[in-house]
């Protein structure tokens, strides 16, 4: 990624983080222009600040993506309580306010934006019907990857880049999600990017793909027939450049079983190994120290 677009990218996620906590936290002085005080802030919380920076670390590179690969691209998120995030996105983009005209994208928007979120009469803390450009509204964990395929059955031209919690994906209906990719036809179909966010929690309580070391990870999703690369950090900057590198190797790679599978036409189709992506942040392991009687090395 060149140093204009990392500049770029970075500015618009921090903004979008500074949205996301702002609507989480904050009922009153959405641009912090008078000394914080506790009025100012929401009597009873909802929202998952803990998901937020992957959520929209994602949207702002699929932004850069979409933009540079002329994309009709759709996204997804499963992990719970991300609604925020989408919402700081949509207002970051304009089309929130298009359809909001009550919600504009200055100081007096903001502070709609903030007092609504998850407030009596206001909006959601999921994705809901209200949330432009929303296929189907958040709330029972679990269908993030079967949303996905659904929505790129059919749809040849379609990337649905689809988050998975590392909570959500302990649920029963996301751990057979995974086999969705069995029914995708690269002839007819589009493609299905799905990108594990193994933040460490579920909530507060650490989950299980992110106490499994990486090389067991990693065979766990080969085993459902995906391509995983991993991308790890704690750095911004740093994570800024791999999460770009996998995103266009992953794209990449589709680009080119569309273009043979397409070119070879539907008699000879196989079945691709598709890429997908493992973003794991923090850095810092949380799980045993060993495992099979092997060190776990610091992923
Ligand atoms: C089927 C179902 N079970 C439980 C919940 C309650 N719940 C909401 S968010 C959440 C944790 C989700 O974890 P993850 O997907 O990792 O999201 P994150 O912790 O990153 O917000 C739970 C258990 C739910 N919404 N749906």
């Amino acid at each position: 990624m060149s140093d204009r677009d990392l500049a770029t990218v970075d500015r618009y996620w921090r903004a979008a983080n500074y949205l996301a906590v702002g609507q989480i936290y904050l009922l009153a002085n959405p641009l912090l222009t008078e000394p914080l005080s506790p009025e100012h802030i929401k009597p009873r919380l909802l929202g998952h600040w803990g998901t937020s920076p992957g959520l929209n670390l994602v949207h702002a590179h699929l932004n850069r993506v979409i933009s540079a690969r002329d994309l009709n691209a759709i996204h997804i998120t499963g992990p719970g309580h991300g609604g925020p995030d989408t919402v700081a996105c949509c207002w970051l983009d304009g089309s929130y306010s298009e359809v909001y005209r009550d919600v504009p994208r200055d100081g007096t928007g903001m502070a709609r934006l903030f007092r609504q979120f998850s407030f009596p009469g206001g909006v959601p803390s999921h994705v809901a019907p209200e949330t432009p450009g929303s296929i189907h509204e958040g709330g029972e964990l679990g269908y993030s990857l079967s949303h996905a395929y659904g929505a790129a059955f059919d749809n040849p031209e379609l990337l649905v880049a689809a988050i998975v919690g590392d909570g959500e994906a302990e649920t029963g209906p996301l751990a057979t999600g995974w086999h969705g990719n069995k029914f995708l036809d690269p002839v007819h179909d589009g493609a299905v990017l799905p990108i594990l966010h193994l933040n460490g929690y579920k909530i507060a309580k650490p989950t299980v793909l992110a106490r499994m070391p990486e090389r067991e990870l990693d065979d766990l999703l080969r085993g459902y027939g995906h391509d995983p690369l991993h991308v790890s950090g704690d750095e911004p900057l740093e994570v800024h450049q791999r999460l770009a590198a996998a995103l266009d190797t992953a794209l990449d790679r589709i680009a080119t079983y569309q273009h043979e599978a397409r070119s070879r036409g539907s008699a000879a189709a196989t079945r691709p190994r598709w890429p997908m992506i493992v973003l794991r942040t923090p850095k810092g392991w949380t799980g045993p120290r060993e495992v099979d009687g092997q060190p776990v090395e610091n992923t």
